[in-house]
């Protein structure tokens, strides 16, 4: 990999400065140097956090060089530049996508080697930033990357959470919540931009002025914060072209009142300074859910005007004219979140810059375009109407004034009925008067997209049916995809390693190229090397769960992992009973020959969320008596393993031979989760939901284990009132594990714990987790049969890899920047 050429720097078009030596002894310099000059230590007093910033600090120099060269060819070349608006970016660490990405791993792994610090060590150090809470995040983040590697100019925008996602502690069973503190040591990686600051206006008044025979509005906003930018550079693959990740946090314009600390009142004089920088202080642990608080909007508005005023000073500077923005500029809406944009454009381009209301209409459409995550009606962000209009009064008036013209659309120009309009309308006049945010991004945008090829025809027959009917081509698919950098070559350098020496490197740069593998796949001694890089990640994962949980693993047992959000539409549950069953088969026919497995389930809650806590709970207190039951020794473990991050992701994808990837049909957007899994050859037992329908085409049949309900027969099946006894009643296996629950054999001493949750199938059973449980346990059964077969197995397995280039996230990217963004290479 030290061959990795890194662009020559160019300072300044001309510059004929040298580019920089990435040799072994030029790093081992430079990293004495920044631990000299810039930490204030010897090498002999260093300790590994110095080394690791010394390390951060020369890979940094790289990048920045690479940066500017990436800033001035954007300039220079007038090219189109594409904004992603994110409340999340679930970075994680940047050191070892750096150092991969720029071709530095052998270098500075032998640098450090000279003065007995291993790299690997190092690299732990680094805090994994968790500026999310699960896919959506995490695709914004895997986007930045690829965006830097297809070299589309990219900025993301978003907040820097002083807390990130919450750290994950499981006392006595339960989730605990701990604040999560990954700026504490600093950031190396960031970059404050004191001159890039803005204020940002809450609640006030509107007043207008006549000006000229037109009328304009002016809000004098009460409140006012400053959002001051943090930069941190996004490199691509070899580094070839680096953007900007721009993250804003929240001060106050008066640190301190002295006139109140002067009388005494020294809490009084922070509160004002307190309140402020409150914005951007938490991240809202809430994932496909309204978090529903105020602070919420303003954090959503606060962000989304930073960025937006960011864009237009930008924009301004180079071209000094806003008509061509949508020409120059396109922004991509990453949820609802930002959703208050549009009307924020608006407001700029009409009250600030004095622009026509329907020119400027035209280029708020033109220059947004919006992705929906979820088609949970829990997560679809609604305001009441007072709080927005307390807080953001001009907004107000704009939306009101954006819904008056696409309703006149829908009457005047298609002639929708009551209904249809009511359903269209960017007011919810039915509960106490909301704004729907899904609307407003809507309405404002030119694209709107889902996440996979069944979530988008979803969107077109659920959540937004009428404006589908009355904007019949903006709605279009953008398939997820995971960056093969981060996910392939990073966290499985064995199985990349495999993958060079089998077909060439060549799918490092092209990673359709891995298609080749294909037809090493029945190859015995291919595979036996396949799966001795399986074995050894296996190995690997075993030993952590060792380290923490002190519970002993067999690598030679199936790695069956689920690891996601704890969600009731994931189905955790339909998973934990499945694992009760087989238990309580294995104790009664323990002669049978069974075959091993080990069930691992990782994922954090939120705290709100009383049934996934519950979910968590379980899975720990079944993993207790399965563990510690010596009639299933060596058949059958169970862990719940704390606090899944990026990084613990990292170590657990490349370990998996089995993903699940098990939601109720129809509600799985997409899942990304699935994606990583299969590139690193786990096979995949799941539900025609999502992504999982696209795998299977590119994956094909024989290779893939789908089971279950499909989306229009759930919907089916609820519409027909569908209840869970009758089915369990024909199910012993599915009774009993549900009867052991309930009757307290896994929570002894306290049997009712689980008492909602089992009425809950019982009952209603509106996730068909009784309604899927047989043909989901089938397939697990041929699973095992599988197993024994080890020459099949591994052949599906390495199937798996070599079919999966098209969930890169390059591919993604390519498809929003030809037919969304009309961005990038060859725009
Ligand atoms: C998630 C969806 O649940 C998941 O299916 C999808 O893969 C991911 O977005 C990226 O598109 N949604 C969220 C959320 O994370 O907060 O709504």
């Amino acid at each position: 990999a030290s061959s990795l050429a890194v662009r020559p720097s160019l300072l300044e078009p001309g510059d004929k400065s040298q580019p920089r030596l990435n040799d072994t002894d030029t790093i081992a310099k430079e990293i004495v140097e920044k631990l000299t000059y810039s930490i204030g230590k010897t090498t002999g007093a260093a300790r590994l956090h110095d080394w690791l910033e010394a390390t951060t600090l020369v890979v940094r120099d790289r990048v920045i060089d690479n940066w500017f060269n990436s800033t001035i060819e954007t300039r220079r070349s007038q090219a189109k530049r594409v904004c992603y608006l994110s409340m999340e970016f679930l970075i994680g660490r940047l050191l070892r996508d750096a150092i991969s990405n720029l071709g530095l791993t052998d270098p500075i792994r032998e640098a450090l080697a000279r003065y007995d610090v291993e790299l690997d060590l190092v690299e732990l150090l680094e805090p994994d930033a968790a500026l999310g809470n699960g896919g959506l995040g995490r695709l914004a983040a895997c986007f930045m990357e690829s965006m830097a590697s297809v070299g589309v100019p990219g900025y993301g925008y978003g907040i820097r959470y002083v807390h990130g996602f919450f750290r994950q502690e499981i006392v006595d069973g339960a989730q605990v919540e701990l604040p999560e503190t990954w700026l504490k040591h600093g950031n190396p990686w960031e970059f404050e931009r004191r001159e890039s600051s803005y204020e940002i206006g809450f609640g006030g008044k509107v007043t207008s002025i006549e000006e000229g025979g037109r009328t304009r509005f002016v809000w004098r906003p009460a409140e006012r914060v400053l959002a001051v930018a943090y930069d941190t550079p996004a490199v691509g693959w070899r580094g070839a072209h680096v953007n900007t990740l721009r993250l804003w946090s929240a001060q106050s314009l008066d640190p301190i009142l002295l006139d109140a600390f002067n009388a005494g009142d020294h809490i009084g004089a922070l509160l004002e300074s307190n309140k402020a920088e409150a914005i951007t202080r938490v991240l809202y642990p809430a994932d496909s859910h309204q978090a529903g608080q105020e602070l919420r909007l303003r954090q959503e508005f606060f962000f989304s005007s930073a960025s937006l005023q960011d864009i237009i000073r930008h924009h301004l500077a180079q071209y000094d004219d806003l008509t061509n923005l949508a020409d120059k500029v396109a922004i991509q809406l990453n949820d609802t979140h930002p959703a208050v944009s549009v009307a924020e454009l608006m407001r700029l381009l009409v009250d600030v810059h004095g622009m026509e209301w329907d020119e400027a209409w035209t280029i708020t459409r033109a220059t947004f375009s919006y992705t929906n995550h979820t088609l949970l009606p829990e997560a679809l962000e609604t305001w009441p109407i007072h709080l927005f209009e307390r807080l953001l009064p001009r907004q107000m008036q704009i939306i009101y004034q954006i819904n008056a013209g696409v309703l006149r659309e829908a009457t005047q120009g298609q002639g929708f009925d009551d209904r249809t309009i009511s359903a269209i309308s960017l007011i919810d006049e039915g509960n106490g008067r909301r704004v729907r945010m899904g609307q407003l991004a809507f309405v404002g945008s030119h694209a709107v997209n889902g996440v996979s090829a069944l979530h988008t025809e979803l969107m077109k027959q659920t959540v937004f049916h009428d404006l589908h009917k009355l904007y019949p081509s903006r709605i279009e698919n953008k398939t997820n995809g995971v960056t093969p950098r981060r996910w392939l070559h990073q966290a499985n350098p064995g199985l990349s390693k495999l993958i060079d020496e089998t077909i060439g490197p060549g799918f490092r740069d092209d990673i359709d190229e891995i298609a080749k593998l294909d037809r090493h796949a029945d190859d015995a001694a291919f595979q036996e090397r396949f799966a001795a890089v399986k074995r050894e990640a296996k190995q690997r994962l075993a030993t952590l769960v060792q380290e923490r949980l002190a519970i002993g693993l067999d690598p030679a047992a199936i790695f069956d992992i689920q690891v996601k959000r704890i969600h009731e539409y994931k189905r955790q549950l339909l998973n934990i009973l499945e694992t009760v069953a087989l238990y309580e088969q294995i104790r009664s026919l323990p002669h049978l020959d069974w075959t091993p497995r080990v069930k691992i389930f990782a994922g954090k809650a939120a705290p709100s969320y009383v049934q996934a806590k519950e979910i968590i709970h379980l899975a720990g207190d079944v993993a207790r008596v399965v563990n510690s039951d010596p009639t299933v020794r060596g058949l059958l473990k169970v862990v719940f393993l704390p606090n899944y991050n990026v990084s613990l992701a990292e170590i657990i994808m490349p370990a998996a031979d089995l993903s699940e990837q098990i939601s109720t049909a129809g509600l799985e957007a997409s899942g990304t989760g699935n994606m990583k899994f299969a590139l690193n050859g786990a096979l995949t037992i799941g539900t025609l939901d999502g992504a999982n329908v696209e795998m299977l085409e590119h994956i094909g049949e024989d290779n893939i284990f789908i089971f279950g309900l499909k989306a229009d027969e759930v919907a089916k099946m609820r519409a027909e009132g569908h209840g869970g006894q009758a089915v369990i009643n024909g199910q012993p296996l599915l009774r009993s594990a549900i009867d052991s629950i309930s009757s307290g054999v896994f929570s002894q001493g306290d049997p009712g714990r689980y008492a909602n949750l089992m009425n809950s199938i019982r009952d209603r059973d509106w996730w068909m987790i009784a309604a899927d449980f047989r043909a989901y346990w089938d397939t697990q059964r041929r699973l095992d049969v599988l197993w024994k077969d080890r020459a099949a197995w591994n052949a599906i397995a390495a199937r798996n890899t070599a079919r999966m280039s098209w969930f890169s996230s390059d591919r993604s990217i390519r498809e929003y920047a030809r037919d969304i963004w009309k961005a990038g290479p060859g725009a």
